[in-house]
């Protein structure tokens, strides 16, 4: 397989409110970032993607952006954001910025021209449209509750938003708007950036018509017209054409609803279009018909179904990204893991499980600590627009159990990923002097950052070893992938080949001890084993063995 950077690095992801504020102010900021940047490389994280640092009015946390040549004034000035690019680079390490071109801010300037009047040369960045018989142009739903269209007065028309609605969705068809992405990107690639996350890239491109829903509902889920749509994968070939080609950077689409066969598009070999994608599925497993608020416990065999498919479909096809949480998904050890009795246990064998899959693996910021999801008490201490809105809709409006409801917020929210990142336990957990734009996990006094690195055996040193094991061996990066232990109910156990060498994987997934029988078509001379988060010695007989609660262990057989 063919080698390259992107595919031996390890992306760490940072939620620049909630990472450090050097000002006291009480929001994470760039200094902040630049003071962290030796906590960075001690990781050894090779690549920093940083969520959006642009300015904006933040109704959506940066994900709504007025000027995407100028930072938040919250955030820093661009020469706060050139010196920390420096201090990423002088360490050898390199920095990916936040791409959100499905749509900008309400308040950036395109916008503010376009909803003037319908001859405005702004009016087609947008996708504007009339109602019909008094109603929205069609039914449906936006990914943050409500309709997805906007009425805006001044020309009697409605614009799309499929996220909120200062959020407008730009209008890909227009060749003048994608030339304006195209210099904008490329403004940003010269001042040194190493890459791209694209912010629901695959939503860029919406069906002919812009149909409604069938079957007749007010509003209704229209993924089907906006996901993967007609023309998406021509404008990234564009975008690649014009821009992406032109650089030695990495890109990663973020796509949800993408299946295996769109990826291996997005994400195919020839590298036309993007390096790799990020595949909601596994995200889904705990979701319910009616969506990610519609709690449903997981199962294992699921995981095993959904990891496998996409490292068996992609395999010769295209390349993996890696995760188990980021800024809109709960905390990994709470949601996968134990977060009682097994947290450190159970961070450290999510950590292997994923780290040892072939893909490029993201760290979330606190993921290294095993920091876990809150309960705050009241709403109002929750600041994420998609759980506000959805409280209204469901709740306010719609008469549900207010108890239901906040337990779905404590179990789903995405504020469970952005409080503030737990540094040590003074007060605030360090984060910040002044009063936190969002109240600190109260757990800080236990699970903080310098907690970890004074303890050889915290999860951060853990993570640490998973990052060198995959410097050290090309197995981990490019073998092959194949699931072992199929219906085992316990043990997700997989094996990864290249050439003459096994690396073996055995994760237990619950609080019980769990049987491993060594599969007979698993033939070695010697076995090592590389990393386990118990105290076992390596033994040379690992045809039968024992797995404690949320055990891990990684044997290389030669
Ligand atoms: O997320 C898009 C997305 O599809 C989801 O992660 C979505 O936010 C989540 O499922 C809602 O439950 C991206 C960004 O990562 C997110 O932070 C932004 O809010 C969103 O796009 C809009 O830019
Ligand atoms: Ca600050």
């Amino acid at each position: 397989m063919e080698k390259a950077w992107w595919k031996e690095s390890v992306v760490y992801q940072i939620y620049p409110r909630s990472f450090n504020d050097s000002n006291g102010d009480g929001v994470g900021d760039i200094k902040g970032i630049t003071e962290k940047m030796d906590y960075l490389k001690e990781l050894g994280v090779d690549v920093i993607w940083l969520s959006p640092v642009y300015k904006s009015p933040n109704d959506d946390n940066g994900y709504d952006i007025s000027d995407y040549q100028a930072i938040m004034d919250e955030f820093g000035t661009m020469d706060d954001w050139d010196e920390m690019l420096k201090e990423i680079h002088d360490r050898g390490m390199k920095l990916i910025m936040d791409l959100v071109v499905n749509h900008s801010s309400d308040e950036h300037k395109w916008f503010i021209e376009s909803r003037k009047s319908k001859d405005n040369p702004y009016r087609d960045y947008y996708i504007w449209r009339p109602g019909k018989n008094g109603q929205e142009p069609n039914n449906w739903t936006s990914f943050f509750s409500g309709s997805a269209w906007q009425y805006d007065e001044a020309t009697n028309e409605y614009y799309l938003h499929l996220f909120s609605k200062k959020q407008p969705d730009l209008n890909w068809e227009n060749p003048k708007l994608r030339k304006e992405v195209y210099d904008m990107i490329t403004w940003w690639l010269d001042r040194g950036v190493d890459g791209l996350r694209m912010d629901v890239i695959n939503l860029i491109s919406k069906a002919d018509g812009l149909p409604s829903v069938p079957g007749g509902k007010r509003y209704d889920w229209g993924g089907e017209f906006f996901m993967n749509g007609p023309r998406v994968h021509e404008y990234l070939q564009e975008m690649n054409r014009e821009v992406l080609s032109k650089y030695d950077i990495m890109t990663v689409g973020e796509c949800p609803g993408a299946s295996t066969e769109d990826a291996a598009k997005y994400a195919n070999l020839e590298g036309t279009e993007l390096n790799m994608i990020f595949t909601f599925e596994h995200m889904d497993l705990d979701s319910g018909p009616g969506g990610k608020w519609d709690l449903k416990p997981w199962k294992l065999n699921d995981l095993k179904e959904v990891m496998t498919k996409w490292q068996k479909d992609l395999e010769g096809k295209g390349w993996n990204s890696l995760y188990l949480n980021n800024h809109d998904q709960p905390r990994m050890v709470s949601r996968f893991g134990n977060d009682k009795e097994y947290r450190v246990e159970s961070a450290k064998m999510l950590g292997t499980f994923l780290h040892m899959m072939q893909g490029t693996p993201y760290i979330y910021q606190g993921e290294e600590l095993g920091m876990t999801n809150v309960r705050f008490e009241s709403l109002e201490d929750y600041n994420d627009i998609e759980i506000h809105n959805m409280y209204r809709e469901k709740v306010i409006e719609g008469g549900q159990d207010h108890n239901k409801v906040m337990e779905a917020i404590y179990i789903k929210g995405r504020d469970n990923a952005r409080t503030p990142m737990q540094w040590d336990d003074s007060e605030n957990a360090g984060f910040t002097t002044g009063s936190p734009w969002l109240k600190v996990n109260p757990n800080y006094k236990e699970i903080n950052a310098k907690n970890e690195l004074d303890n050889p055996q915290s999860i951060f040193h853990y993570y640490q070893k998973l990052i060198q094991l995959r410097k050290a061996n090309d197995i981990i990066v490019y073998g092959t992938y194949d699931l072992i232990l199929e219906e085992h109910e316990q043990i997700y156990a997989y094996t990864r080949t290249l050439d003459d060498q096994t690396l073996l994987v055995v994760c237990n997934f619950t609080v019980e001890d769990a049987d491993f029988e060594l599969p007979a078509h698993i033939h070695f001379k010697s076995n090592q084993l590389l990393i386990r988060n118990y105290d076992v010695q390596n033994s040379e007989d690992i045809s039968s063995m024992v797995l404690k609660p949320y055990e891990a262990r990684v044997y290389l057989l030669k």
